[in-house]
């Protein structure tokens, strides 16, 4: 009998040409964006997998960015005793493909031959953009068990949510009898599914895929490369084409888990992590999320009123006030400010008291935020130089824009990596 680190690889798919999560994604790949003010996205999947017991993983990404590279080579270190390994697999143009991954299929297809070498039983596919903590061992069981080609991980949804995934219905054993990705609202009546009594309660009466699959090595191979050989996309074509032809199993899970694949849904999931008790558990001992080590100092804060506030190590606080905020590591705030509702992703380095000098000398913002500033319904990406009396109000009243400085989505206003905000700017 193989144990799991034996019979499964995990293959996370880190994200297409799509710019959902722009202007975060602008600079760096998806799996590289940082969440929870010290972790990266790419490290929810990897870290779901290392406490399953699954170790031997891979991140598909169109383009292998150095922060990205940096971070998987600098944090998940096996030990020569383990076979465990994070390879990064970019899009690369060959001679029968010369563009990107054209989708998620098309993604896993290229990545083939990178991944046929090893020895395994079933692959597990993951999305890089997703928050929960799940036991994939318990998954992996239960699709063996039931000697399952495929297995669907899925949620029970309300009517509201349930155009934005596949949706499916089974029968008693739990065997998926049809599928339909992202349905229009006026088919929904016919996907309602037995979810349970609780689930009903909640009106989450719609099974949905949470884009995690299982399948043998075998029927992967087969799908991929010989019966839907053009084929782009899992949600779209393999898994409405293989009901009924494979055994495809869903296995329901009803815990925390939120797609973060656009900005609203990021900035969400981000600031819930200040409730008091969060659905999302970070200070989990058996379920750790991994991040890469900084050494870096404990958080120093003076003068300043905390509500509902995560501060990152390394951090430097003299804002008057932080209210339903993620503040990330090196993180530098000015006297006097005010914050509220935001995610500040900190810095990548620290200045020096003599080059913060010489840059206001020369009418260039301190690195971080500066004094007397007025913050609200915002994402600062790293390294900003937001200067002194900035005002960003973010809200409903503003209309999506892409300015130079700055994006607005949906209301929240995302100041770009490194952007620089003079004195009295205002948003
Ligand atoms: P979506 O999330 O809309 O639906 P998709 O855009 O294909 O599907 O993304 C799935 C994952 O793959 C994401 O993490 C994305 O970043 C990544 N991805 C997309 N294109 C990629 C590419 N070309 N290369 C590498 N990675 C890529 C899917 C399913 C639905 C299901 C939802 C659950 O299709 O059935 O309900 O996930 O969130
Ligand atoms: P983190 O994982 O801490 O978010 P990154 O992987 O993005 O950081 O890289 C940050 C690194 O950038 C720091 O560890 C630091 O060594 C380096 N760095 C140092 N000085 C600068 C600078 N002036 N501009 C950009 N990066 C710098």
């Amino acid at each position: 009998m193989l144990t799991i680190s034996q019979s499964v690889v995990a293959v996370i798919l880190g994200g297409g040409a799509g710019t959902r999560l722009y202007p975060l994604t602008a600079s760096r790949s998806k799996p590289a964006v940082p969440i929870a003010g010290k972790y990266r996205l790419v490290d929810i999947p990897i870290s779901n997998c290392i406490n399953s017991n699954i170790n031997r993983m891979f991140v598909l990404t169109q383009f292998n960015s150095a922060s990205l590279n940096k971070h998987i080579k600098n944090t998940y270190h096996f030990s020569a005793f383990s076979t465990g390994f994070v390879d990064i697999l970019a899009a690369e143009q060959t001679p029968d493909n010369p563009g990107w991954f054209q989708g998620t299929a098309d993604a896993v297809r290229q990545s083939l031959r990178h991944i046929e070498n090893l020895d395994f039983e079933y692959i597990l596919i993951l999305s890089g953009d997703q928050l929960y903590q799940m036991d994939f061992e318990d998954m992996v069981a239960v699709h063996k068990a039931n000697n399952a080609d495929i297995t669907i991980a899925t949620i029970p949804v309300p009517a509201r949510e349930a155009s934005e995934f596949g949706i499916l219905k089974t029968d008693e054993k739990h065997n998926i009898t049809s599928f339909i990705e992202k349905p229009k609202p006026d088919v929904l009546s016919e996907w309602i599914s037995d979810t349970g009594a609780e689930m009903q309660q909640q009106g989450r009466v719609y099974l949905a895929s949470m884009g995690i699959y299982i399948f043998n090595k075998h029927v992967l191979y087969k799908l991929l490369k010989e019966v839907y050989p053009d084929a782009t996309d899992f949600g779209k074509e393999i898994m409405p084409q293989s009901i009924g032809k494979y055994n495809v199993l869903s296995y329901q899970y009803e815990g925390y888990w939120t797609d973060i694949g656009n900005i609203y849904s990021f900035f969400d999931a981000n600031l819930a992590l200040t409730e008091e008790i969060p659905q999302f558990n970070l200070f989990d001992n058996n379920r750790i999320i991994y991040t890469r080590a900084r050494m870096l100092p404990p958080a120093k804060i003076s003068g300043t009123t905390l509500e509902k506030t995560i501060i990152a190590d390394g951090s430097i606080i003299l804002a008057s006030r932080l209210e339903r905020c993620v503040v990330g590591v090196r993180a530098r705030i000015g006297h006097g400010s005010t914050i509220v509702n935001a995610y500040i992703m900190g810095n990548d380095f620290y200045e020096t008291l003599e080059v913060m000098a010489e840059n206001v000398s020369k009418g260039i913002p301190k690195i971080g935020i500066g004094e007397r500033c007025y913050i609200k319904n915002a994402i600062i990406d790293k390294n900003c130089r937001i200067g002194n009396d900035v005002r960003i109000n973010g809200g409903a009243h503003l209309d999506n824009t892409d300015q130079p400085l700055y994006t607005i989505k949906d209301g929240i206003v995302v100041v770009k990596k490194g952007a620089i905000l003079p004195d009295g700017f205002v948003i």
